[in-house]
């Protein structure tokens, strides 16, 4: 896979040269270039921001340097690229987009400063390119930068050996929808007992049965707390017997329409 970012910020990109992404690019399995967005500005002050029409608070980026590189990244190589827009009035970046944009040949992000990239670039591309307005949070950022570092993160690890076997996926590649469900249990290694804390016994008791109850229901005590509306929308057919049980334990019961909600209070640690 190829990706691209073209930013006024080359070395805030300096995390992807090290740990998963830096080791799939040393691998030969990821061809990342970092593109300084500057080098596509032909004034003195190599200016890249000019003040908003119709007024208002900030700066927006000008689209002249914008449209420079991009058709130089793209004339670059070959077919179209997805380009990907970090902007928080995108849609939300899931796994499930994750798990599409992987199979893509090739990825051109674009992070933006200030209050954003004019309007007309992203008109422009979109009449030619696959273009993916993007946000990875609702929350304000100053650029989108540290989103491009998690997406290409996210996306990265699905390559198809890009984890080791010690990392290897576990449900959440094998199933997309899975992960979506139900947040995982607590997790515990080596040594059996620190400051005075145990290991829970049925985790040492060699009975997998019993084993993979227990997690499950840890799963739905922290959804529960942590992810209410995971519970709300999930599909009641995805749970069993003993699924509902927990959830009854947690306060939760089936409405009309099967789906559970909330009819206690909350349950306590
Ligand atoms: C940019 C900004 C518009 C603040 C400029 C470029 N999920 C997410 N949060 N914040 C961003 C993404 C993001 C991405 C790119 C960005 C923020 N800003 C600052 C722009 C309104 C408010």
């Amino acid at each position: 896979m190829r990706l691209d970012v073209v930013t006024i910020f080359p070395e805030y990109l300096e995390p992807l040269n090290v740990s998963l992404v830096g080791k799939a690019r040393a691998r030969g399995q990821l061809d990342v270039r970092v593109h300084d967005l500057r080098s596509w500005t032909h004034d003195k002050h190599n200016t890249v921001d000019d003040t908003p029409y119709g007024g208002g608070p900030g700066m927006v980026m000008k689209p002249e340097p914008w449209g420079e590189a991009l058709d130089a990244v793209i004339e670059s190589g070959e077919g179209r690229p997805v380009i990907v827009v970090p902007t928080p009035s995108g849609r939300p970046f899931t796994q499930e987009l994750a798990v599409e944009l992987s199979e893509k040949p090739w990825l051109v992000f674009t992070p933006a400063r200030y209050e954003g990239i004019d309007r007309r670039v992203i008109e422009d591309y979109a009449e030619r390119c696959d273009v993916r307005e993007v946000s990875i949070g609702d929350y304000v950022l100053a650029g989108g930068e540290a989103p491009v570092l998690v997406m290409v993160e996210a996306i990265a690890r699905l390559l198809p050996g890009v984890l080791g076997n010690a990392e290897s996926h576990r449900d959440d590649s094998f199933a997309p929808g899975a992960m979506a469900d139900l947040l995982e249990g607590p997790v515990y290694t080596k040594p059996p007992e620190w400051r005075g804390r145990g290991i829970p016994d049925v985790l040492l008791s060699g009975h997998h049965g019993k084993i993979a109850r227990w997690r499950r229901d840890e799963a739905f005590r922290r959804t529960t707390r942590n992810r209410p509306d995971l519970i709300e929308r999930a599909d009641p057919a995805a749970f069993d017997k003993k699924d509902r049980e927990m959830l009854s334990i947690l306060g939760w019961a089936p409405g009309d329409d099967g789906r559970f909600w909330r009819v206690a209070q909350d349950v306590e640690e």
